[in-house]
């Protein structure tokens, strides 16, 4: 079938049921650069900004940019940067038009562009969407000197490569030419995200000049946020599901689920859209939330990747149908909720009750291989810190062990297992952890990965994380974890 492509002219002819902009687009003008445009961020901040456009705040526009492929661009300029989201709650799918995008940047293509948009006095905020190893941490959390883009950036800086080449480029350039700067906000799963942003931009900074580093240590705000929306990989399936209820082609739609929550802490210091009318929540302290969100959802998801995995599950909803891991998502529950912090708003138990619904949604073919990408940027915030507080604690942590266990096996399992990748693959590799890995390789998993750093309880963790992996090795591992629901 020829379909004609979707783009501001073919919007009127779209079916009466889909949602679009109803602003004129071309009034409106760039408020926020966005680096990292994957399908999360098309699928959450852009339609709170949408819903912002809508009600005619219309300089708060979104120039995005790809730090590496130019897949999104090449789709979405044919379409006026527009595209669709699918709201899928088990049959049922509802469809928007999103019309907040205004650009796109291709890094590799042409750094110094993003660079001169960012130093646009008109761009108030740049957020993040770029993933925990874009971050470039080293073992101990520290911002990684060694890392080829960082010296790259340290040396080149008018064609930055990294985001704190960016950053750190604009706010300087700004500076230089007395534009104020602008706020810096990560919307990663990392907990604290913008403190630790903060400290690692300064640090950055601090190899530039020590008045760059202080200027950004005072005046450049990087509130911490929570971001929550399930926000799978778009398939083929997806794209075909979707034309054909649009009524004309969309070649890089997005689908994800109806849960969408933003919790922001309000220190924007060039203003902002907003986003309190369209459901976003503002706070002065968002770690909680974060906490509860990433070891509750990001936990539950990475402990069902990687028993999904082993137990030959591809979706997420079919791994979660699946009651052995289902008991087993229970029980790790009950080991997190009480190392989140006794705060007022907090429901963890409403939280989890949500989240059984939100796993089950089987309009979501969420690929168990795609969360189980980066355990080791994932897992430590998302388990190990959980199973080292409770270790410290005096209290068990059979569950986070196993799922640290589970993601050493469907390591060693690939690639006949799963095709996954984690920038830690080259040291990961050559870790013998096939056929019968012990404390020794477990030791050397942690040591590579910085797991426990130097907690008391790291030594007894990679005991209980090494006899788990025995047990997964010697008698499957259906039975590890039926030991662990008994
Ligand atoms: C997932 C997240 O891929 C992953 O690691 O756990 O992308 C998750 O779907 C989102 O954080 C949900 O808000």
């Amino acid at each position: 079938m020829n379909m004609k492509r979707l783009s501001n002219a073919t919007l009127n002819g779209l079916a009466p049921s889909v949602e679009q902009p109803g602003y004129d687009r071309a009034a409106v003008t760039a408020g926020i650069v966005h680096l990292g445009i994957g399908a999360f961020h098309r699928a959450h901040q852009a339609v709170f900004i949408d819903d912002c456009l809508n009600e005619g705040a219309t300089d708060w526009g979104v120039i995005g940019a790809s730090l590496r492929s130019p897949e999104t661009r090449d789709a979405l300029k044919l379409q006026d940067w527009l595209y669709t989201i699918a709201v899928g709650d088990g049959d049922r799918r509802s469809l928007r038009v999103i019309g907040a995008l205004q650009d796109l940047v291709v890094v590799p293509e042409d750094p110094a562009r993003l660079l001169d948009i960012m130093s646009s006095p008109s761009i108030r905020i740049v957020s993040l969407t770029v993933t925990e190893k874009a971050y470039l941490r080293n073992v101990n959390g520290d911002l990684d000197f060694e890392h080829a883009d960082i010296l790259a950036d340290l040396d080149e800086p008018e064609r930055p490569r990294s985001i704190f080449g960016f950053i750190v480029g604009a706010i300087d350039r700004r500076r230089k030419n007395g534009v104020e700067p602008f706020t810096v906000l990560s919307c990663d799963n990392l907990a604290d995200n913008g403190r630790v942003l903060h400290r690692l931009l300064v640090s950055f900074a601090a190899r530039r000049s020590h008045e760059l580093a202080a200027f950004i240590e005072q005046r450049v705000a990087c509130p911490s946020t929570t971001v929550d929306r399930i926000v799978p990989a778009t398939t083929d399936r997806d794209r075909a599901d979707i034309d054909h209820l649009l009524g004309v082609q969309d070649a890089w739609p997005v689908a994800c689920e109806p849960f969408a929550q933003w919790v922001v802490e309000d220190r924007f210091t060039l203003g902002r859209p907003a986003l309190e009318r369209h459901g976003v929540t503002f706070v002065r302290d968002v770690r909680p939330f974060e906490l509860m969100k990433i070891r509750l959802l990001n936990g539950a998801h990475s402990a069902i990747a990687y028993l999904g995995l082993l137990l030959g599950h591809e979706t997420v909803a079919s791994a979660f149908a699946d009651l052995r891991i289902s008991a087993f998502v229970e029980g790790l529950w009950e080991e997190l909720i009480p190392t989140l912090p006794e705060e007022e708003g907090l429901r963890p138990l409403i939280y989890i009750d949500d989240l059984k619904r939100r796993f089950s949604n089987t309009a979501l073919r969420h690929r168990t291989a795609q969360i189980a990408n980066d355990g080791s940027q994932k897992l430590p915030q998302r388990i190990v810190q959980a199973a080292i507080e409770r270790i410290d604690r005096g209290l068990p942590a059979d569950h986070l062990a196993m799922v640290i266990a589970a993601w050493i096996a469907a390591l060693a399992g690939r690639p006949a297992l799963a095709e996954f990748t984690d920038p830690l693959d080259g040291g990961l590799v050559a870790i013998p952890l096939f056929p019968n890995p012990g404390i020794a390789e477990v030791e050397a998993v942690f040591d590579l990965t910085g797991f426990g750093g130097d907690a008391a309880g790291r030594g007894q963790l990679a005991l209980l994380v090494a006899n788990r992996l025995t047990q997964i090795n010697t008698f499957g591992a259906a039975s590890a974890i039926d030991d662990l629901n008994s």
